[in-house]
């Protein structure tokens, strides 16, 4: 069964004026493009499809909101470094996301999806930089661990923790083995819980 019972899709917004009454409490699930956000989502609340993935990259082009219980939610980003789209969809989607991390209170943490056999991309640091300075809390699931062999995936993990310095928490993640699913229904969980500004 669900961890998340009353879970349910609530909107998909283009613009900040579509946005959910920002209240009560949010974490937001950002990263590259295909790195695998939604999947990630239907794990953690243990539901198929619930977020829509999709082998073609740049499937989530809207902030999708989803309840997950009272004024507790998950929000799945566009995801970013999407090659084919063209300059003013990029520009959109740069605006559509200083709005929401600029504007939202009821924002309480990040979760950044990082595929495990590409690490950190540029934007990834960017991403890192802004929740730093914002003070927003940051946990990275790295993801597609099932593609590597135990070994690899172990040092990948080490060396992105040793990259990272503190800035963000980290732990592996396969939306395909559903490894990791526990520990970060925790975090999500501990982030919900914050109080605004940590
Ligand atoms: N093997 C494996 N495949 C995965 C995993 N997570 C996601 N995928 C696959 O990767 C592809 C992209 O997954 P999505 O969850 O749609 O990725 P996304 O980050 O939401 O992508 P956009 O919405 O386009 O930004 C799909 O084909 C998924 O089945 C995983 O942990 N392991
Ligand atoms: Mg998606």
């Amino acid at each position: 069964m669900s961890q998340y019972p009353e879970a349910r899709f609530i909107k998909s917004a283009d613009a900040p004026s579509q946005f959910v009454p920002d209240t009560g409490a949010e974490v937001a699930f950002a990263g590259r493009s295909n790195a695998g956000k939604s999947s990630a989502i239907n794990v953690i609340v243990n539901r198929r499809q619930f977020a829509r993935t999709s082998k073609t990259p740049g499937r989530t082009r809207l902030v999708n909101f989803f309840s997950l219980d009272g004024d507790r939610r998950l929000v799945d980003l566009p995801g970013y470094g999407f090659a084919k789209v063209n300059n003013k969809l990029r520009n959109h989607w740069a605006e559509l996301m200083a709005d929401y991390f600029e504007s939202r209170q009821s924002l309480r943490g990040m979760f950044l999806i990082v595929d495990i056999r590409r690490l950190l991309t540029e934007f990834d640091r960017q991403m890192l930089q802004f929740a730093d300075a914002v003070g927003l809390p940051t946990h990275i699931l790295l993801t597609k661990t099932d593609k590597l062999k135990r070994g690899q995936a172990a040092k990948a993990l080490l060396e992105l923790r040793r990259d990272l310095a503190g800035a963000a928490t980290i732990q592996h993640f396969s939306a395909l083995s559903r490894l990791g699913e526990t520990e970060a229904r925790a975090k999500l969980d501990e982030f919900l819980t914050l109080s605004p500004g940590g």
